[in-house]
């Protein structure tokens, strides 16, 4: 027991010390940036992050004379982490850097837990997701259906974008129609496209124009290579696909900004290995199957599970082909994989 006490004691003064290092730390850095600037910053004025890179930010100015340049920007300490989309206050500083110094309230916001289960923010103030796949790299539904949960989550209207029409042969043909018959059956708006050969690319534009929208999807599927088909001028990295897996190799590596001549922006973001759902609740991802909306709170059963229980509205929605089989695991697959406190 005393051995115990003395730990928890040990441990106070651990966190106490390390608390007051980063403190220090935190005060350092201020004055780093200060003396940076001289001490001779800009007005405040608003802008808008375009791309992030870890303790930096690019921010487009947004005001005065300055309108539509880009600079460099630090941040202040105790700023919450920016990401690529957010509006900001910030201030010229004399040496070209510049300071964030606060940060706008979102509009919208969409989030996914990183590699240790920590929530992150993907993109800020986007009103369209777009979900994009591909015939190569393969596309998985499971993961397009988690986009789908997280765009119904975060309010933001989804839309489905198949990418290199170019390449549907006669052995990957079925499955994709396959594939996107589950989606048309339910209603979801969905474009097929080449940036290759530029078939359909008049109708996304047309799609695009006026919204602030995010490419999402799997690395390789061509999120920026419609960027560049869509902006000429922008020119953005575009890699090849792994020879011996056919997947992506992740050649975009932070969410960035473009702004389209008619108004509207567009985010090109890197591809993901896969999309989880840690932040949301089971009935989170109940929502966010559309065609269950109807049915929730008609289960026999309050806590249905919607498994095995007698009485399940969408087992027997599922028995009468009003919800769709793959659509029905995929529910599961998410479901499973929640973390257990939200199960
Ligand atoms: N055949 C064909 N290939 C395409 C098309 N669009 C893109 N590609 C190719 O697909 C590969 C990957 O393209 P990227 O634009 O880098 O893919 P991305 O989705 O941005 O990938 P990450 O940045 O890694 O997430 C490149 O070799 C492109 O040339 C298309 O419409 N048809
Ligand atoms: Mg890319
Ligand atoms: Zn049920």
């Amino acid at each position: 027991m005393a051995k115990r006490q003395l730990n928890r004691r040990q441990n106070w003064r651990i966190e106490k010390v390390q608390g007051e290092r980063a403190a220090r730390a935190a005060k350092r850095e201020n004055l780093t940036l200060e003396t940076l600037q001289g001490g001779e910053l800009g007005p405040e004025q608003t802008g808008l992050v375009i791309a992030h890179f870890g303790v930096q930010v690019e921010v487009e100015a947004q005001e005065g004379e300055l309108s539509g340049q880009v600079f460099r920007c630090h941040l202040r300490a105790n700023l919450p982490a920016l990401v690529t989309g957010d509006r900001v206050v910030w201030r010229a500083g004399n040496q070209g850097i510049g300071v964030i110094v606060a940060q706008l309230p979102r509009g919208t916001e969409l989030c996914r837990p990183d590699s240790r289960g920590q929530l992150k923010p993907v993109a800020a103030n986007v009103d369209l997701i777009v979900i994009v796949f591909a015939p190569l790299p393969e596309p998985h539904s499971n993961l397009i259906d988690r986009y789908l949960v997280a765009a119904e989550h975060a309010g933001i209207r989804p839309l489905l974008l198949l990418n290199k029409t170019d390449l549907i042969d006669e052995q990957n043909g079925v499955a994709l129609e396959a594939l996107l018959s589950v989606y048309r059956q339910l209603g979801y708006p969905l474009l097929e496209v080449s940036a290759l050969d530029g078939a359909g690319m008049q109708a996304l534009q047309a799609q695009l124009d006026g919204h602030v929208s995010v490419f999402v999807g799997q690395s390789g599927v061509g999120k920026s290579s419609l960027v560049n088909s869509l902006l000429p001028e922008v020119d953005t990295r575009v890699g090849p696909l792994s020879e011996l897996t056919g997947s992506g190799t992740h050649t975009t590596t932070t969410a960035r900004l473009f702004h389209f001549p008619r108004g509207g922006e567009l985010i090109d973001s890197p591809g993901i290995r896969e999309f989880g759902l840690g932040h949301v609740s089971r009935a989170d991802v109940e929502a966010g199957f559309i065609e269950f909306h109807e049915l929730l709170g008609h289960c026999r059963f309050r806590d249905c599970k919607h498994d095995r229980e007698p009485g399940c509205a969408l087992l027997k929605a599922l028995d009468e082909g009003h919800v769709q089989q793959q659509r029905m695991n995929s529910y599961r697959h998410i479901v499973a994989s929640l973390p257990s406190a939200q199960y």
